[in-house]
């Protein structure tokens, strides 16, 4: 078994996918700033479910499980010396990196948080990447990415995982073929810190041999997993924000209250999901996989299935008898696209997907109705704009 460093272990997905790794048996340690729930405080809104204090948390998974989790406090992207120290004694064979500041309306809100992410993000992980070699340890780093560095539109093509083909014309009527990265297409200056991720990775790789695994995750829905489920104090975060709540969840959130859906223009725009049950298995299939010495960046697209974000008022809308409220969209976005994506690498490494048809969706409300008296109406509209002049500005 493995020694995994996790950073970003205390966040919605980093929290699920150390528990996991711990149950089967790998030794993990945990890093996190706990900024996640320092923004909470910022956005005056809490998870909905009860997250308990990290040190709870680390308690309870002794007691119940006998297994221990080590944790440090630190930002990655500033405390350099910790980060290094950290590897060069642990030795990882794995780290995964999910530090970083995830979510696009809280990228958007003001020239504040826009600078926010940028720093946190692109510093988080050049010093991660940097840490590495100047450790001399020879690990595998997974990352967290996203399916929005493609931009979620092409002319019919299916996005493919990671690199595109191209055939350029030669002098002499000679034609070359070549790998490049997709062209990187970002909605949103968080989208954007992924894009200029994947160069930081194309370099180090190139120039330092590092091993990296890129996963470019769609949006992920669900709360619990088998392990945060053995007991409340272990519980997952639920965020149903404005800001930081994701598509699904919120409208299966808004629906256990009785709140009208909120879809952002026509909904016509499609998005690729997986559950979070799924997240924690796709990164298992990485770490057993890994690339080895000399091989390229290893590009994966962890997806299940795609829907159009009307399509998913609907169906939650004809379960629960729930209206579904139009409201002018916040974003910048495309409001209709079609989305083909390329994800048999995952299939073929023995992926079975949570599918939104397994009835899993049950489970995702059974929880909001749980915690629904925690829930402050209030934070669920999407209030942060991505350009000016929809608020009445000058742009
Ligand atoms: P999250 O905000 O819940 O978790 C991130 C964790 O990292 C938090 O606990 C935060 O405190 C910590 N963190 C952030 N910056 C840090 C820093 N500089 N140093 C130390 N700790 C830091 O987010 P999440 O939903 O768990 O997402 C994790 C990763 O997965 C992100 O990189 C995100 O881009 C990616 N991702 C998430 C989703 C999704 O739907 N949630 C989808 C695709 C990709
Ligand atoms: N949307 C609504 N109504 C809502 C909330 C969202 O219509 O109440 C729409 C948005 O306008 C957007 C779509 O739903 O068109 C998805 O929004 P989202 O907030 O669920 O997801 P997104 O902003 O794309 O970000 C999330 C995660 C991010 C991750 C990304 C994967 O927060 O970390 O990178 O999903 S992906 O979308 O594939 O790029």
């Amino acid at each position: 078994m493995g020694r995994i460093v996790v950073l970003g272990g205390d966040g919605f997905c980093g929290w699920p996918t150390s528990l996991y790794l711990s149950k089967r048996g790998h030794d993990v340690v945990l890093v996190d700033n706990l900024s996640r729930r320092k923004i909470d405080i910022e956005l005056e809104v809490e998870s909905l479910t009860p997250i308990r204090p990290l040190s709870e948390r680390l308690r309870a998974w002794h007691e119940v499980t006998g297994e221990t989790l080590q944790f440090q406090d630190f930002t990655i992207g500033e405390h350099y010396h910790r980060l290094l120290t950290l590897i060069k004694e642990e030795r990882p064979d794995v780290i995964i990196h999910f530090a970083e500041q995830r979510a696009a309306p809280y990228s958007m809100k003001s020239p504040a948080h826009k600078r926010y992410t940028v720093n946190n993000n692109l510093n988080a992980t050049n010093d991660v990447l940097c840490a590495i070699v100047d450790s001399g340890v020879d690990t595998h780093l997974v990352h967290l990415g996203t399916m929005g560095v493609y931009g979620y539109g092409t002319s019919g093509m299916r996005i493919p995982e990671g690199y595109l083909r191209v055939k350029v014309d030669l002098e002499g009527g000679h034609q070359a073929e070549q790998d490049i990265l997709y062209p990187a297409n970002p909605g949103s200056i968080y989208h954007m810190t992924k894009t200029q991720d994947q160069l930081f990775f194309y370099y180090y790789n190139k120039n330092d041999g590092v091993r990296i695994t890129d996963l470019h995750q769609g949006v992920v829905w669900g709360t619990q997993t088998a392990e945060t489920d053995l007991d409340e104090r272990l519980i997952n975060r639920f965020d149903y924000d404005g800001d930081y709540g994701t598509v699904l969840n919120r409208f299966l959130m808004q629906s256990a209250i009785g709140y009208p859906l909120t879809v952002h223009g026509t909904g016509g725009q499609t998005r690729a999901f997986i559950h979070i049950r799924d997240t924690c298995r796709c990164i298992e299939i990485a770490i057993e996989n890994p690339p080895q010495l000399g091989e390229r960046v290893n590009i994966l697209n962890q997806m299940t299935e795609t829907h159009r974000v009307r399509e998913l008022a609907e169906l939650i809308s004809e379960k629960t008898g729930t209206p579904i409220e139009y409201v002018t969209n916040p974003r910048n976005e495309a409001d209709e696209n079609d989305l083909h994506v390329v994800n048999e690498r995952f299939l073929g490494y023995g992926l079975e997907p949570t599918t939104l048809e397994d009835g899993i969706m049950t489970e995702v409300s059974d929880i909001a109705r749980k915690y629904a008296g925690r829930c402050d109406r209030s934070k669920i509209p999407s209030t942060s704009l991505w350009r000016k002049v929809e608020a009445g500005q000058p742009a």
